[in-house]
This record gives C-alpha cells, sequence and structure tokens, in this order.
C-alpha cells in the first residue's frame, strides 16, 4: 500500500529472517521473546503458542504479498459475510496447507516434544453452531486454494458455541471460553476501527442547496474493531482475510458520561457496548427474535460494509462503483439488513440518487438460503426494528413501496400476490421479512442442493420465483478435502496419494482413479488396515470420554450433527431398541455386532431436543449393562462434538446416518464428509442425500423412506401414525418399552414426551418411516458380514466423491454468482 511512505525502508530484507530462522530456532524464540519463558518452565500452552507464532511468521509473508497484489490488482473481490465461522483449529491445517509438517514434527521431537500433544492445546474458534458456520469455513479455504480474491467477514465472539457435558445423562451446557489463552492467529487492526450508530430516530429536512435529505441521530453508538485472521490456501501464496468484528465503547459517548462525573455509569455503558459481540446465539435454524441478536447482525455488516467503502477508496474508485469491486454474499438471511444499510450509505451519507444506488445494491448482493423450516425465518417484530435501525425501516419502506409498485403493473391481475411478495408481513403482528429483503436486494438467489432449491422455489420463494424466475440457482454444498481427508485421515491420504499421487488434494475428482484399485485384494487390504486403525484410535477416546468399551471389529453406526427433531436421532434410537427387543425375545438371535455412536448438540433452549439426547443415553446405559446382549450391541453418546471432535470421528466411520425427513435437511455435509473417508451411508432421499446417492452409485447407498412427495401427499391425505403402531409389530414393542419406562428406570413419564407424540401426532413421520429403516439397516449388516465386499463399496465411495469439494462448489459460485476470476499471487521479495 504505502510502502514508499512506510518508515521502514523497502528494501530491508531483515524483515523475512524471522520466517527463514529454522523452526527449532524460531520456536525457541517465541518460547524465550514472545512468552518470555525459559523452556524448562513452559507449560503446555506456551509451546502452543510459541508454535503457532512459529508457523504464523510464516505465512506473513504471503499474506501481506496477497494484501499487495489485490490491492493493485483491478479484480473483483468477494465478500462473504456470514454470522458464523465454525473454524475449527489453526495449527494443523496451517501446517498442512504450507507443506512443513513434517519438518516441524521433526523439529519438535528433537526437543523432545509430541507435535500432536501441541496440536491437542489449541482452543478451537467455534464460532458457529453447525452446518452454516462449518460451511463458511470450508468456503473459506477453498477461495483461498483457489486464488479468489476473498475476504471473510463475521463477529468475533467472545464465547464461542458453549461446551456441553454430560451430566446425568443430560446435557450441561458451559461457556466457552476460547481466548482464555490469548489467540495468536489473529491481529487486531484498531486503525481500521469504525463506529456503528444504533437506535434513535431520524429527521428529515431540506439541505442548503435544496436537497431532500435525511439525518440520522442516533440512540447509542459502538465501534467496531477488526480482528483479521489469516486464510491460507494449500500449497499457494494466497493467504485471505477473515476479518471479525468485535464491539467496543465509543470514546465519544463516555466522554459524555463524564462530564456529567457519572464515571460508574460511563463504565457501565462500556460494559453494555462490549456486550454485543460476547456470544453467540446456541440456536440452529431456530429464530428467536432478540433485539441483541439484531444489534450483532447489524452491527457486523454496517463494519464490514464500511470496511469495503474503505477498500474501494484504496483503490480510489467511487462508491458507484461498489458492486465492480465487491461480490457480497449473504450466508443466509442473517446479513441481510446489508441491503438496507448499503442503500443508506449511499442514499444518505454520499447523496447517491436513489436509482443509481439501488442499481449498485442489487448488483452487489447474492442471497443463499440455507433452510426451509419455517421456524428459522427471520422475521423481525416492527416496533422492534424501528427502535433499534429506525432509518432503516423507512428505507425499507421505500424499498418496499417501489418494488410492489412495479410487481402490481407487471403481476396485474394476480390479486394477493403483492401482499404475499411484501417486505413487511401484515397477517399477523407486523413484521420485517429478511429473505424477502434478500431477495429483493440480490441478484441471484441460491439454495444448497438440488431437491432444497427447487423446493424453495415451489414452496417458501415460490412467490419471488414466479416473477424472477432467472434469478435462482442451485449449488450444491462440498467440504474441503484439505481438513476432512488429508489432514483428518492421514493414513488413508496416505494410501491414496501412494496410489493414484496427490492430485487429490486439490483436484478431487481425481480420486476416480482408485476404483480400479477396489479389485487388488493387497490394496483392500491396506484400506481395511488403515480404517481398522482409525477405528482403533477412535476406541480408545471413546473409553477415555464416556467410559464405553467398545469393539473396533464392531460396525461403527455413527450419527452426528447437531439434534434437532427434523434430523431424527430418534430414529436411530427407535432402530437400536428394536435390535435390542430381538436380542431380548431371542438370546441367539443373529446380530452384527454394531457400535452406535451420537453427538452433538442442542440448543439450550430446545427441550425436546435435549430430552432425545436423554433418551439416547438412558438406552445406552440400559443396553452397555445388559449382560444378556454380549457386547453385540454398544452405544455412547460422546460429549461436546466440535471440529476438532469431528476430525476423529469421520475417518472412523463404517456407517453414517443421514435420516431427516425427506424435504427437511436443506443439504447435510457430514453425508460427504463421512463419504470421503470410506463410509457408507444410511439415509432419506433427502438435500444432498440424493445428489450423493446418484454420484456413488445406489449399491453404496442405503436408501429408505418416503420421499418429499410422498410425504407430501401423505400429510394431505391425514397422517395416523397410530396405524403404523396397530400394524407392525416390532414398532409395537419398540414404543410399549419407551411408554412402560423401560428405558427411564420404571418412569414411563419420562418419555412419554416422545412416545406419546410420535403416536399422536409425530410431526417428522417416524413411525411412517421406521419399517423401510429397520430394512435398509438389515442390508447393512448383511453387507457388514462380507468384509470384502464391503471395502470394494467403501473404495468406490472415496473415489466417487470428488464432486463434493467445496472446491467445486466455490467454482461454481465464482461462474454462476460472483463472476470472479482466480489472481495468483506473486511472493513480493523481501517485503
Ligand atoms: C444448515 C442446514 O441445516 C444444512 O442442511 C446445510 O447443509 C448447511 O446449513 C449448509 O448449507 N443450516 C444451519 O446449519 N443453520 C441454519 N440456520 C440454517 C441451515
Amino acid at each position: 500500500m504505502a510502502a514508499n511512505t512506510s518508515p521502514v525502508a523497502a528494501t530491508d530484507n531483515t524483515r523475512t529472517s524471522l520466517a527463514r530462522t529454522p523452526i527449532r530456532r524460531a520456536f525457541l524464540d517465541h518460547v524465550f521473546y514472545t512468552q518470555a519463558k525459559l523452556p524448562g518452565l513452559a507449560n503446555q500452552n506456551d509451546l502452543f503458542q510459541a508454535l503457532a507464532h512459529t508457523v504464523r511468521d510464516r505465512m506473513v509473508q504471503r499474506w501481506i504479498s496477497t494484501g499487495e497484489k489485490h490491492l493493485s490488482t483491478p479484480a473483483r473481490t468477494v465478500a462473504y459475510l456470514s454470522a458464523e465461522f465454525l473454524l475449527g483449529p489453526h495449527l494443523g491445517n496451517n501446517l498442512l496447507n504450507l507443506g512443513i509438517q513434517d519438518e516441524v514434527r521433526e523439529a519438535m521431537r528433537e526437543l523432545g516434544l509430541d507435535l500432536d500433544m501441541l496440536l491437542a492445546q489449541e482452543a478451537e474458534p467455534g464460532l458457529g453452531n453447525g452446518g452454516l458456520g462449518r460451511l463458511a469455513a470450508c468456503f473459506m479455504d477453498s477461495l483461498a486454494t483457489l486464488e479468489i480474491p476473498a475476504i471473510g467477514y463475521g463477529i468475533r465472539y467472545e464465547y464461542g458455541i458453549f461446551q456441553q457435558s454430560i451430566i446425568d445423562g443430560m446435557q450441561v451446557e458451559n461457556t466457552d471460553t476460547w481466548l482464555r489463552n490469548g489467540n495468536p492467529w489473529e491481529i487486531q487492526r484498531s486503525d481500521w476501527a469504525v463506529e456503528v450508530k444504533l437506535g434513535g430516530h431520524t429527521e428529515h429536512y431540506t439541505d442548503d442547496r435544496g436537497h431532500y435529505r435525511v439525518r440520522w441521530v442516533p440512540g447509542k453508538s459502538v465501534m467496531g474493531v477488526p480482528f483479521d485472521s489469516p486464510i491460507l490456501g494449500y500449497r499457494v501464496n494466497t493467504v485471505n482475510t477473515l476479518r471479525l468484528w468485535r464491539a467496543e465503547a465509543t470514546e465519544a459517548f463516555d466522554f459524555d458520561v463524564f462530564n456529567r462525573g457519572d464515571y460508574l455509569g460511563a463504565v457501565n455503558r462500556k460494559v453494555t457496548s462490549e456486550n454485543l459481540t460476547k456470544v453467540l446465539y446456541p440456536n440452529d435454524e431456530t429464530y428467536q427474535g432478540k433485539a441483541l441478536r439484531l444489534e450483532q447482525q447489524y452491527f457486523f455488516v454496517a463494519c464490514s460494509l464500511q470496511d469495503m467503502l474503505r477498500i474501494l477508496e484504496l483503490h480510489q474508485m467511487p462508491v458507484t462503483c461498489f458492486h465492480e469491486q465487491f461480490a457480497v454474499q449473504l450466508n443466509d438471511t442473517h446479513p441481510a439488513i446489508g441491503i438496507a444499510e448499503l442503500m443508506r450509505l449511499l442514499v444518505d451519507e454520499h447523496l447517491v440518487p436513489w436509482d443509481t444506488a439501488w442499481h449498485v445494491t442489487r448488483h452487489a448482493f447474492a442471497y443463499t438460503n440455507h433452510t426451509l423450516l419455517p421456524e428459522a425465518l427471520e422475521c423481525w417484530p416492527l416496533e422492534l426494528f424501528e427502535t433499534i435501525l429506525p432509518r432503516h425501516l423507512e428505507i425499507i419502506y421505500e424499498i418496499n413501496t417501489r418494488f410492489l409498485e412495479e410487481v402490481r403493473i407487471r403481476d396485474y391481475g394476480h390479486g394477493d400476490r403483492a401482499a404475499r411478495l411484501s417486505l413487511i408481513d401484515e397477517s399477523g403482528p407486523r413484521a420485517v421479512r429478511m429473505a424477502h429483503l434478500a431477495c429483493v436486494g440480490s441478484h441471484t438467489i441460491n439454495g444448497v442442493a438440488d431437491l432444497h432449491a427447487k423446493l424453495m422455489r415451489e414452496d417458501v420463494l415460490r412467490d419471488f420465483n414466479a416473477i424472477w424466475p432467472e434469478k435462482f440457482e442451485s449449488i450444491t454444498n462440498g467440504v474441503t478435502p484439505r481438513r476432512w481427508l488429508a489432514l483428518s485421515n492421514p493414513r488413508l491420504a496416505r494410501l491414496m496419494t501412494d496410489a493414484i499421487g496427490d492430485g487429490w488434494v486439490t483436484d478431487l475428482e481425481q480420486t476416480r482413479a482408485l476404483e480400479i484399485h477396489a479389485d487388488d485384494a493387497g490394496f483392500r487390504e491396506r484400506w481395511h488396515a488403515a480404517h481398522q486403525a482409525n477405528k482403533a484410535d477412535l476406541a480408545v477416546l471413546i473409553r477415555q470420554q464416556t467410559g464405553v468399551v467398545v469393539d473396533p471389529a464392531s460396525m461403527f453406526d455413527v450419527m452426528v450433527k447437531r439434534i434437532h427433531e427434523y434430523k431424527r436421532q430418534h430414529l436411530a434410537v427407535l432402530h437400536i431398541i428394536a435390535l435390542y427387543h430381538r436380542i431380548k425375545s431371542d438370546p441367539h438371535a443373529e446380530i452384527v455386532p454394531r457400535t452406535f455412536l451420537f453427538a452433538g448438540k442442542a440448543a439450550p433452549g430446545y427441550h425436546y431436543a435435549k430430552l432425545m439426547i436423554r433418551f439416547i443415553t438412558s438406552v445406552a446405559d440400559v443396553i452397555n449393562r445388559d449382560p444378556q446382549v454380549r457386547d453385540r450391541l454398544k452405544v455412547a453418546f460422546l460429549p461436546n462434538f466440535n471440529v476438532g471432535f469431528g476430525q476423529r470421528i469421520y475417518p472412523a466411520g463404517d456407517l453414517s446416518e443421514q435420516i431427516s425427513l425427506a424435504g427437511k435437511e436443506a443439504s447435510g455435509t457430514g453425508n460427504m464428509k463421512f463419504a470421503m473417508n470410506g463410509a457408507l451411508n444410511i439415509g432419506t432421499l433427502d438435500g444432498a442425500n440424493i445428489e450423493l446417492r446418484d454420484a456413488i452409485g445406489a449399491e453404496q447407498f442405503f436408501a429408505f423412506g418416503l420421499t418429499a412427495a410422498e410425504v407430501a401427499a401423505l400429510r394431505a391425505d391425514g397422517y395416523r401414525p397410530a396405524a403404523y403402531y396397530a400394524r407392525n409389530p416390532e414398532l409395537r414393542a419398540v414404543i410399549d418399552l419407551v411408554q412402560q419406562g423401560f428405558f427411564s428406570k420404571g418412569d414411563p413419564t419420562l418419555f412419554e414426551p416422545i412416545a406419546g407424540n410420535l403416536l399422536q401426532h409425530d410431526p417428522y413421520l417416524l413411525l411412517a418411516d421406521f419399517d423401510s429403516y429397520v430394512a435398509a439397516q438389515a442390508q447393512t449388516s448383511a453387507a457388514f458380514l462380507d468384509q470384502a465386499a464391503w471395502q470394494r463399496m467403501s473404495i468406490p465411495s472415496v473415489a466417487r466423491s470428488g464432486y463434493f469439494s467445496s472446491d467445486r462448489a466455490i467454482r461454481e459460485y465464482c461462474a454462476r454468482i460472483w463472476h470472479v476470476k482466480p489472481v495468483p499471487v506473486p511472493l513480493l521479495r523481501d517485503a
């Protein structure tokens, strides 16, 4: 940037010396100079911090080179706006992407240190709830690897997703103090802090030049301070930035209060401001309508847009070129207020005429929808919205008036469509529909799997589809093969690389070449051995965490994801009880030994989901202790599922459960992680399961259950779950056991909300799908008995999973939505 005004001469080549010092030396220097400890006194955290700094030093030159290149190149930049980034630990990933894993392991070994121990020290930045946040993280990885200029904008929550422990079979939440020991990856950029207004009122007036203008007189304001973390691509020079905002008190306000002599009041104000970015809301797919949440959303979006305008100025581009410089992606509706905010910035602050500003806005934004669940749709009560964002409400009214006028004219005669399209819901207490704002202000609206995109067009957004069919896109999600295969499953990765070279790491389609090896018994043996070793590792972890002893030779049947009724963890439990019932009815019953593994967090206020956890742990308790079961069935609930834990679970799965009610799971991405690691999926024809089955072949995917269309038809006919109970003796036995209190120490009331609810309402149609689920599970058992045949399915599953790389997904976004191209970064010599 301003290299010539820098106090340090640009040719000063001492600046790269840190990165050139041998790793061992650099590490010891960081123990001494950064942690200020003698090596003998350094604790595990000191050692981790020193290593993290050593690795970060090796990224800085690339990071700076990337910044320079992006500033000097007139290339469009992706601004990925997301309230969540569920990154997981950085250290291992950075070592992988830099290609210095072995070197660092060796350097640590020479010092008598174990790299794995140090990796385990990192507190993971759990700044997301589940799939949506994790997708954002996979996308950041792919963007950097594909050398696309991109900035991730989000919130630096002081407390990320809560830590879950299981006490007496129940979920207990603890705060996640991930910043406790400091975060070695981030750099605070106070010089780029911005001010954000909130509350107050607006004043309309005519300025000296006779222009009609609006002034927003805020009730309060806060500062947004950016914290930057480097996002390094795999073996490339591109290091993009993840810029997360922290709220701080503004000086100006404190000053006022100080003058009134109210010191404690001023301090209090400071604390209140900082509350804004204190904690991540732990609800996954449920809209809560809390004022603080709206403030969080507006806060990070307002900070980010100001930051983009600052960058635009560096490029010496006028604000009306905003959309040429930035492709702004809305990760669900959480940042959708950005549409009104950009309009406000352009019209009120930069005096751009409305129509020009609207052109710029509509060409900048695109919106990804991630769910059709009605309870997830954000609809802010008008009064609440107006209290926090009075000017934005006016702008939304104006957008709405113009939009509905357009609709009325082109839609002449279509009755109440305008009311259905309106940004304001007037059917009950008036509310702002954020999805409608996102649709109207975006040039493209995409779903995250083909079925989801189709249902979105037919269902939630059908009126928008009717007027703007050309705006709709479908881009199936993907996951990064770096973290989810190369990093998390080194045994399989090595085997793959030995067989087909390492090109698959950045071009997952190359795994197709593995297919011919499925016929090679020696290869299958090595494949099996790698997988068994992963299972043995996980077995140790399961024992440490739950005390449950499991047999690595048994089938690992795994369901890890957020706990939610629509995802139907309780359907998996019904199947477990059915198997248990078979053993109890016939102690010699042939049951293929299985270990059922569950993990996932329930939203703290979602009582039913918490009861589902208790259901799993209670059934586990009975089965694991029953001597008649004789190790044929084991059930474990692994506490505190997170990214780091996932890295140990996905590589050890035999069978992956993707059993949501068809039409409910927008995509799902766990299915992809399992497939890439050689597990087979059992699943409904929901979300990306459908495409996964098509890609890897129906023989490798155990499909069951109603289709989305059949679900709709059954509902329309009047669904009566009790009829299934009456018809199916095994199902009856299962439900009866639950209702008798067999799994609740004789208390029939504990799980009545589950059993009774299933019999009477069963909103997610478990009983309708039970039969075909149990039948599909019988097929998985039969298949698992023939291990050679199982390997013959596992290998193609990996070989055909290339489509589900997030690199493919990002290429599609680049071509179809963002219209951006790679910008290779030359390394600045001695930058
Ligand atoms: C999730 C959906 O539930 C998943 O099906 C999907 O794979 C991911 O998003 C990514 O697209 N989702 C979520 O985690 N949180 C939401 N609020 C909405 C959707």
